[in-house]
């Protein structure tokens, strides 16, 4: 046998996870039209680029939810009540939940789920010498999937915390199954406060996913360099180009990587054929008007306690609590 094809037999060594990655690439690849799951764009790599994209000029949400949260941290905080256990999905730098730990009464407890293991344990090592206090218990996984959450006692209230408007990630019927499972998984009497972006006008939102210095562009792109090392793809960066366009009609962002010719890239010996112009789609970021997404979550049993935004009414923060 030769050590390449050693090398190449990816299925009897790679872990689980790589595995299932392979393999949801295979499908989306086959699919017509071929997409992704945005979830994969989070490798160490892609978590720094979302970090930039963060304090980009354009990209409006990450400055204007903090500024809801810093306005409301204290009605949060008194929602909460004392000794309350926090639990984020989707926890990237952990930036926003310290603004919610600074507020609350002796928090007990902060859970961060993320599927980017590296870049959460080290946000959350940061964390922890900043809040000594507080239990830290980061659970790297996929919040889409059943997860075991560690136990959290009986003393205060749970409070998960979804910010980001990660939920926009997800289709609409997706985001109900997430808020359903959500209050199942934090239980009876929790809360769960959620950051959400809204409708507006498609400069603003276009200019947003497609920035002038092009962070956004090398983060969709990231995910063809992440298959070329994890799964062996043959993928030539040149040929694809970033493409982010506002679906007026689905009320959604949508993120593809446009082939820029005629081309095949091999997977296992698989060729996957691209025409010119043809996409891979590798992300849709749904902007819910505040009515249509609390109806979502009052069908997944939860109950609007609180609704924010800020004043040119871009992005919201709403507190739910479970029915
Ligand atoms: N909460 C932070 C980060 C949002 S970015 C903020 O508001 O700024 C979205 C985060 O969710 C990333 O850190 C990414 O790694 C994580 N993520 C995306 N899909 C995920 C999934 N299916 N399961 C777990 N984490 C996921
Ligand atoms: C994580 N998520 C909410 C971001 C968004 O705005 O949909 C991901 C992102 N994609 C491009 N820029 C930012």
């Amino acid at each position: 046998m030769r050590a390449s094809s050693v090398l190449c037999a990816p299925e009897s060594q790679e872990s689980p996870e790589r595995a299932a990655f392979r393999a949801d690439v295979i499908k989306g690849l086959s699919a017509s039209p071929k997409q992704l799951s945005p979830k994969y764009f989070y490798d160490e790599a892609g978590s720094r680029l979302f970090d930039l994209i963060c304090r980009l000029p354009e990209y409006y949400p990450t400055r204007t939810e903090l500024g809801v949260l810093k306005a409301h941290a204290g009605d949060i905080a008194a929602l909460a009540g004392p000794g309350a256990s926090l639990v984020e999905f989707g926890s990237g730098s952990s930036v926003k939940v310290r603004l919610l730990l600074d507020a609350l009464e002796r928090p007990a407890a902060y859970v961060p789920i993320d599927i980017s293991g590296p870049h959460m344990r080290a946000a959350v090592t940061a964390l922890a010498r900043d809040y000594p206090s507080v239990a830290m218990t980061p659970v790297e996984g996929d919040f889409t999937r059943p997860l075991e959450l560690p136990d959290l006692g009986e003393g205060g209230r749970r409070i998960g915390f979804f910010p980001g408007s990660t939920i926009g990630n997800f289709t609409p019927a997706e985001a109900e199954a997430f808020l359903t499972h959500a209050r199942q998984s934090l239980g009876a009497g929790a809360a769960l406060v959620l950051g959400f972006d809204l409708p507006k006008d498609r400069a603003v939102l276009e200019a947003a996913y497609d920035d002038h210095q092009g962070v956004t562009a090398a983060f969709n792109l990231n995910l063809l360099t992440r298959m070329n090392r994890e799964l062996g793809t043959d993928f030539d960066l040149s040929a694809f180009h970033h493409r982010a366009v506002f679906n007026e009609a689905e009320s959604r962002i949508e993120m593809h990587l446009e082939s820029r010719a005629a081309q095949t890239v091999r997977l296992d010996g698989v060729r996957f054929t691209f025409a010119p112009g043809e996409t891979i789609h590798t992300e849709n970021s749904y902007k819910y008007a505040a009515p249509r997404l609390m109806g979502m979550a009052q069908a997944a049993g939860w109950r609007q306690a609180a609704l924010w935004t800020d004043p040119r009414r871009w992005f919201a923060v709403a507190v739910l609590e479970a029915v």
